[in-house]
């Protein structure tokens, strides 16, 4: 069984394994996804950033965890892992029914410290104030750099928590917990109820979690601040896509009434025209309009 908003998705045998498994279970992880010692190449590189980065605030991020954004800019590499093939196939297949193309919503280097305690069960969805249940509003990756244990804090999963919203008068039953090695990936649905789990080790347990939205929603992190158009030049078209340098029909996301790509131009114009980027939908109704006026525009 499937939830009824991944029915557009076609028949779930045709689907790839891991969206079919995120559709039944709202979670699935990709066992060696990524070569493990180019993961731990990326976590050793990361040691300096992680020490100086203060602990967390509040009790949701965790006040014994360190978090760091911007992770495509601070982590040498982290681009691969943003673009996996899989990961990306995942992402847009369950998404693609409700927008062009996702975006970037984080990147984040996260650390749970010893004595963490359990972070509270979430579903990351509920950071937008919208009605739940019709669509996906995002999909969570977690990339271990070191390995997850039931005690370093492995992250927590609700499977098929994603069915219906979480009735918060009844307990949850005991959760999965996802032990993983690195370059393994998780991969987890908005909906899905989640939550690292305790340290009761010694040494932090170590991630990096990219999260892909929904192209037209606010993302958490805002991405077009957080890389420059200078920054964004380096990478391949179809990533500065996902951290807004590409408009989203119908007129979203506009740079001076134009797509933004065109802030990776070499020159950018002062004076620029006002385009439409319209979907299907409305191009319709606008042309319809405008032929329904003709007659009375001759007389
Ligand atoms: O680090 C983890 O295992 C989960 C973190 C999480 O769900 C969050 O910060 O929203
Ligand atoms: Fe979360």
């Amino acid at each position: 069984m499937i939830p009824e908003r991944f029915k557009v998705l076609g028949d779930p045998e045709s689907l790839p394994a891991p969206v079919a498994e995120l559709a039944r279970r709202g979670y699935c992880i990709l066992r060696r996804a990524a070569d493990p010692e180019f993961i731990l190449g990326l976590s050793a590189g990361l040691d300096e950033r992680f020490e100086t980065t203060p602990f967390s605030v509040g009790a949701f991020h965790g006040e014994r965890t360190k978090r760091f954004h911007r992770l495509l800019e601070r982590c040498e590499g982290s681009a691969d892992l943003a673009m996996h093939g899989s990961v990306l196939e995942a992402a847009r297949t369950i998404l693609g029914p409700w927008c062009d193309f996702p975006e970037i919503n984080l990147t984040q280097g996260v650390e749970i410290h010893p004595g963490a305690p359990a972070q509270a069960p979430h579903s990351d969805h509920n950071m937008w104030p919208a009605p739940k249940g019709s669509m996906e509003f995002c999909v969570n990756v977690f990339w271990p750099l070191v390995e997850f244990t039931p005690d370093n804090g492995a992250t927590r999963i609700w499977p098929a928590s994603h069915f219906a919203p979480r009735d918060l008068d009844v307990p949850l039953p005991e959760p999965e917990i996802c032990t993983m090695q690195p370059g393994d990936a998780l991969i987890v649905l908005g909906s899905t109820v989640h939550a690292a789990g305790a340290n009761r080790t010694l040494l932090p347990r170590r991630a990096l979690i990219v999260s892909y939205c929904l192209g037209w929603l606010k993302s958490y992190e805002n991405q077009s601040l957080a890389y420059s158009p200078e920054f964004v030049r380096t990478l391949e078209p179809e990533l500065a896509a996902m951290l807004g340098y590409r408009w989203h029909r119908p007129n979203l996301g506009t740079y001076d009434g134009q797509c933004p790509s065109i802030l990776l131009e070499d020159e950018v114009p002062d004076a620029l025209a006002t385009v439409d980027a319209l979907i299907p939908e409305h191009e319709k109704l606008v042309a319809a309009y405008a032929a329904a006026q003709m007659p009375s525009m001759a007389a």
